[in-house]
């Protein structure tokens, strides 16, 4: 889907729409109070204060109709610059205008936009005429925090989209129904993967038997993986003393997105939003020679993070989360050929789930965050060059960030975007000179002497809720056999007389560790066929007569018309050997 913000022109008529809308709104509801109406990579939107009044979908459609009126009607757009005197008396009616002109400095050129009988503060460009904003469509009203802020009153915000062209705003909106369709949180609901409830709180998950099932299989995937690299995995206590987390510098550092402490009789504890602390530990409880090395701890291992509730989102941003994670502990020479290692994993990974639409991203530190990052420029440039170099190396094309660094150091992230364009990391892999130092971390060099190692920190899956939130999407669903929590739905023609054929089936596949049910119920064959295509199982049998006799399957493979008849044996030995290819 096309990032409007990213596109010179369009980014110019949807904040030029944007003015459009306020206009309206003000014509509708004159005594409306304006805060801000920016070009985002969706479109647009604008924060209106509308005192107590509750915007309705009806509402939308009369202000579309009052834009439609005015952009008809044509008038020009124009530019005027005025000192900040002029400004404050301009825009005196408006509160929220007034506390930004009040932030500009005190001989600023303050720049405003005029069409027809609406001024607006605004820095511009903007289109030459209203005219030019006709194709738009004004897309939800939400609520939304004055300055983001939850203490502040709460404003009303109206997104919209605007065209040149008629034709691409109807084929932006065709995309954006089918995004919506893709959505893991409508799948999942629709296929029973996943649930939450009010009782339970925002971005807490329960992960329902289908989802459970899908999840068991993609465990098991990379940690078999996993140990065939060398990875010896751990179980650890997902709560600490908050004196471990004053050790490992997460204290100073990460305390905002930590739940807070509990306190009980003398003791501080946390619900840990990392491993790294109990690794450092494990790591630190044996001597370590530098013929050891690397040595690689990983874990699936639940975490939790104080994630703002409106920013979490179904199982991509939630606030307790498992990770695919693990910690390597490496000599200063191993760095570059194991951070390749870890690349070429989420290489690997990626290919045995088809993912192909991702951009790596190295995220670097915000030298002026002081807060955010501990300060020794050496080290940071360091890691940092390191891990720049490794993608050269590999060849792989990316993108730099500044300020997306973890607080220990910076990372190699693999950016996705979901069904509704939110862009988030997949996969991770980070380099880190701090907490070996913090933790005192030691091991024996060739010289007897104690040195510093360096700890990797990787997780290819990321979490298993963003992952599956992922592969939801981008399956919309229908998974592949391995992973599809039922792969076989058996439909005898005639409940009784076919039963017992069907069960003998049920009966060879279930022994094969196959995920098999028999479909008894008296209802129509093609009422269950039909439920067994909308639960997209991969395989829908169906057993009359002629299958009995003859000892065979008729299956139907999900998304296909067509019927396809095989030997139970021919059957068995074709599912086995597309769940062992995870076809
Ligand atoms: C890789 N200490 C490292 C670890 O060793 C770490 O915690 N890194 S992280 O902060 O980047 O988190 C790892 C991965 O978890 C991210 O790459 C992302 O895929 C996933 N993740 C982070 N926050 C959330 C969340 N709120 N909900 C779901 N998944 C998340
Ligand atoms: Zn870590």
């Amino acid at each position: 889907m096309i990032d409007i913000k990213k596109d010179e022109r369009l980014s110019v008529l949807n904040h030029s729409c944007a003015h459009l809308l306020a206009q309206a709104v003000k014509h509708l509801y004159p005594s409306a109070k304006f805060w801000v109406g920016p070009v985002i990579s969706e479109g647009f939107y604008y924060d209106i204060d509308l005192g107590d009044y509750t915007l309705t979908d009806e509402d939308l459609e009369k202000i579309s109709k009052e834009m439609k009126k005015i952009a008809k009607d044509g008038k020009r757009i124009y530019r005027e610059e005025i000192n900040k005197e002029e400004a404050l008396e301009k825009f005196k009616d408006d509160p929220y205008k007034i506390d930004i002109i009040n932030n500009f400095p005190k001989d600023e050129v303050i720049s405003c936009y005029t069409q027809g009988d609406f001024t607006d503060l605004c820095s511009g460009p903007h289109v030459d005429s209203v005219k030019e904003c006709k194709n738009f469509k004004l897309l939800k009203v939400s609520g939304a925090y004055y300055k983001g802020d939850s203490k502040n009153k709460m404003l009303q915000r109206i997104y919209g989209v605007c065209f040149d062209k008629k034709e691409d705003l109807e084929k932006h909106l065709e995309l954006l129904e089918e995004a919506k369709e893709r959505d893991h949180r409508k799948i999942g609901k629709d296929l029973d993967l996943f649930m939450g409830h009010e009782l339970v709180g925002p971005g807490l998950q329960m992960w329902l038997p289908n989802g459970a099932t899908v999840r068991y299989e993609l465990e098991k995937y990379i940690k078999e993986k996993e140990v065939k690299l060398g990875y010896n995995h751990v179980y650890t206590p997902y709560l600490a003393s908050s004196e471990l987390y004053k050790v490992s510098g997460h204290w100073d550092h990460y305390k905002d997105d930590m739940f807070p402490v509990m306190k009980m009789d003398n003791e501080e504890l946390v619900l840990r939003p990392m491993n790294c602390p109990h690794h450092m530990l494990i790591y630190k409880n044996k001597l370590h020679s530098y013929r050891d090395l690397p040595i690689k701890i990983g874990e699936l291992a639940p975490d939790f993070r104080y994630e703002a509730s409106g920013a979490v989102c179904g199982l991509e941003r939630v606030r307790q989360m498992c990770q695919n994670d693990a910690h390597l502990f490496v000599r200063p020479d191993q760095i570059k050929e194991e951070v390749s290692k870890v690349v070429n994993l989420i290489l690997d990974v990626y290919k045995d789930f088809n993912i192909t639409d991702y951009e790596f991203r190295l995220s670097l530190r915000d030298k002026n965050n002081t807060e955010k990052y501990f300060d020794d420029d050496e080290m940071w440039e360091k890691a940092e060059s390191e891990l720049r170099k490794v993608l050269v190396e590999l060849g792989i094309d990316f993108y730099e960030a500044i300020g997306e660094a973890a607080f220990y150091g910076p990372k190699l992230d693999v950016q996705i975007k979901s069904a509704i364009g939110h862009d988030v990391t997949l996969s991770t892999c980070q380099l880190d000179f701090l907490l070996p130092e913090r933790f005192d971390l030691t091991y024996v060099d060739e010289q007897g002497k104690k040195v510093r190692p360096v700890v990797i920190h990787r997780a290819i899956l990321g979490t298993f809720d963003r992952f599956m939130a992922f592969l939801i999407e981008e399956t919309k669903g229908a998974f592949p056999l391995w992973l599809a929590p039922l792969q076989v739905d058996i439909i005898p023609v005639n409940s009784k007389l076919h039963l017992e054929y069907a069960c003998e089936i049920q009966n060879i596949l279930n022994s094969d560790d196959i995920r098999v049910k028999v479909d008894d119920r008296d209802e129509k064959l093609s009422y269950k066929m039909r439920e067994s295509q909308a639960n997209k199982v991969p395989y829908t049998l169906i057993i009359g007569d002629k299958e009995m006799e003859n000892k065979t399957v008729s299956y139907r493979l999900f998304g296909h018309k067509e019927t396809e008849t095989l030997t139970l044996k021919e059957f068995e030995d074709l599912l086995l050997k597309q769940i062992k290819e995870k076809k």
